[in-house]
C-alpha cells in the first residue's frame, strides 16, 4: 500500500476528466487528460505490484504523449482535435502498419481511450453495486465488455488472473479515500458522466476519421 502522501485522490482525477472537457464538450484538453491517467495509475499502485504490469503500460503511453506535448510541435498536440487534425496532415498516422510509426499521438490515445471505456464500466458497476458484490467480477465483466476485445489471450488471461487480487468492495471504496460508502456512491454518479463524456468525443472524433482500428 502507498504511504499517506501518495493517497489516491478520487476529486483531482474526476476534476481532470472535468476540465480536460473545452469547447463545449468538442475537445479535449491534452494535458488535463494526462493528469487524470496519472491519478488513476498512483491509484493502480497503490494496489499493490500486481497491476504494475498494467500501469507500466499505462505510464509508458502517458509518457510518450508527455513527449509530444513538450517537443517542438508541442502546440500541436494541446488538443485530441488539433492533435488528429496535425497528425492525419502530416502523414504521422500508419492506418496499415504498425512498424512504421509505432507511436504516434493518435495509435498511442487510441489505447487510452479504449481503458477509458473500461474504466466506465467498472465506475458505474461499483457505483451500482450491492454490498456483497465481487469487486473481480465486476471488473472482469467491465474488461470483457471492452479492452479484452483489442487484447491477445495472454494478456486477458493475465488481466483476468490479477484481477483475483483486487481487494473488496468495502476496501476499495475506503482507499479511494473519499468517505462513506454513500459518499463514494454519489463521487462516482459524478465521475463517470465526465469520463462518459470524454469518451463520447473521443469515440466521435477518431470514428469521423476511421481512426478507431488503428495498428
Ligand atoms: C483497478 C484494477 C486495474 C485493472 C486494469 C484493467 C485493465 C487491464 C488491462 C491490461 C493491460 C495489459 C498491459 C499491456 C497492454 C497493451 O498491449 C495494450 C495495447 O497497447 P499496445 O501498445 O501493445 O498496442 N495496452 C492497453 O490496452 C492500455 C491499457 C491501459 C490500462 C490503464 C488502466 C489504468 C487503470 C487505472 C485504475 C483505475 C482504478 C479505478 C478506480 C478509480 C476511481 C476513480
Amino acid at each position: 500500500m502507498s504511504s499517506p502522501e501518495e493517497k489516491f485522490c478520487l476529486k483531482d482525477v474526476l476534476l481532470s476528466f472535468k476540465s480536460c472537457l473545452v469547447d463545449n464538450d468538442q475537445d479535449v484538453l491534452l494535458e488535463h487528460y494526462l493528469n487524470g491517467w496519472k491519478g488513476l495509475v498512483k491509484f493502480m499502485n497503490s494496489l499493490g505490484s500486481i497491476f504494475s504490469f498494467v500501469s507500466k503500460d499505462a505510464v509508458n503511453k502517458i509518457q510518450i504523449m508527455e513527449n509530444f506535448l513538450k517537443g517542438t510541435n508541442g502546440e500541436k498536440y494541446q488538443t485530441l482535435r488539433s492533435m488528429v487534425e496535425y497528425e492525419l496532415n502530416s502523414n504521422k498516422v500508419d492506418l496499415t502498419n504498425h512498424s512504421n510509426n509505432p507511436n504516434s499521438g493518435c495509435r498511442t490515445i487510441l489505447r487510452l481511450h479504449r481503458a477509458l471505456r473500461w474504466l466506465q464500466l467498472f465506475l458505474e458497476k461499483l457505483r451500482t453495486s450491492s454490498e456483497d458484490s465481487k469487486t473481480s467480477t465486476l471488473c472482469a465483466e467491465a474488461y470483457n465488455d471492452s479492452l479484452a476485445n483489442f487484447h491477445p489471450w495472454i494478456i486477458r488471461k493475465t488481466a483476468t488472473v490479477a484481477f483475483y487480487a483486487l481487494p473488496a468492495r468495502n476496501k476499495f471504496f475506503e482507499v479511494m479515500n473519499v468517505g462513506t460508502t454513500e459518499e463514494v456512491i454519489e463521487m462516482l454518479g459524478e465521475a463517470v458522466p465526465y469520463a462518459s463524456r470524454v469518451y463520447d468525443f473521443t469515440q466521435e472524433l477518431y470514428s469521423k476519421h476511421n481512426l478507431l482500428d488503428l495498428p
